[in-house]
């Protein structure tokens, strides 16, 4: 496996499916590197090293994942979906504006359902314009939403910011966006 590759089934297990290979991850989504690399080989024919964990972790572009002060346990700082895991976020005010990345496509259901966090625990929400672009690209045809989140905030909606600074949410009602209110 590249690098890449590496950090793409790091977050498949991390995030999304640790049974697979039957790894456990504690609630705060923690699970031991030891026991990745071993319960991985099956899996990956040649066995994962420390090292190349290690440089996936700290080469990740969006500082997806993270390894404990004492070295043995690594996780993911957002984007799970797996019900093994639930990170306790703290809250957090949000600057006034957030952006969201998605299809040009997915539009219409928005402006029916507003955002919603799909397979994933929460909607994520990113102060970067060049980052949101880059996120919803990956579905198609981008459309940038701009997110009133302060607002939202100070209208009793909780705000999380996860290690890498992606912002969380549970849901985006349509009113709160640039794309109308019609709900
Ligand atoms: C869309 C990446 C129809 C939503 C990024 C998105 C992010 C709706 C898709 C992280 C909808 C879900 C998450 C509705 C939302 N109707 N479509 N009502 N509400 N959607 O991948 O935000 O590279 O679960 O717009 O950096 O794209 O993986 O979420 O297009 O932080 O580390 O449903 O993934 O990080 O897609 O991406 P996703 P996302 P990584």
């Amino acid at each position: 496996m590249n690098e890449k590759e590496l950090s793409k089934y790091l977050s498949y297990i991390l995030r999304h499916k640790p049974e697979e290979i039957g790894l456990e991850l504690d609630s705060e989504g923690w699970g031991n590197i030891a026991e990745l690399i071993k319960k991985s080989q099956p899996v990956n024919h040649a066995p994962l090293s420390w090292a190349a964990i290690q440089a996936a972790v700290t080469n990740s572009d969006k500082k997806r994942f993270q390894i404990s002060d004492d070295g043995l346990k690594i996780r993911a700082v957002q984007g799970h979906s797996t019900a093994a895991v639930n990170l306790s976020f703290a809250e957090k005010a949000p600057p006034a504006f957030l952006y969201h990345g998605t299809a040009l496509r997915f539009i219409e259901s928005i402006k029916a359902q507003g955002l919603l966090s799909q397979e994933r625990q929460y909607v994520h929400l990113t102060e970067d314009q060049q980052t949101a672009e880059s996120v919803g690209s990956r579905y198609g045809k981008v459309k940038i939403i701009i997110i009133d989140a302060l607002k939202m905030h100070n209208e009793g909606f909780k705000f999380y910011q996860a290690e890498n600074n992606v912002w969380l949410v549970n849901s985006v009602p349509v009113r709160y966006t640039d794309l109308g209110d019609a709900e």
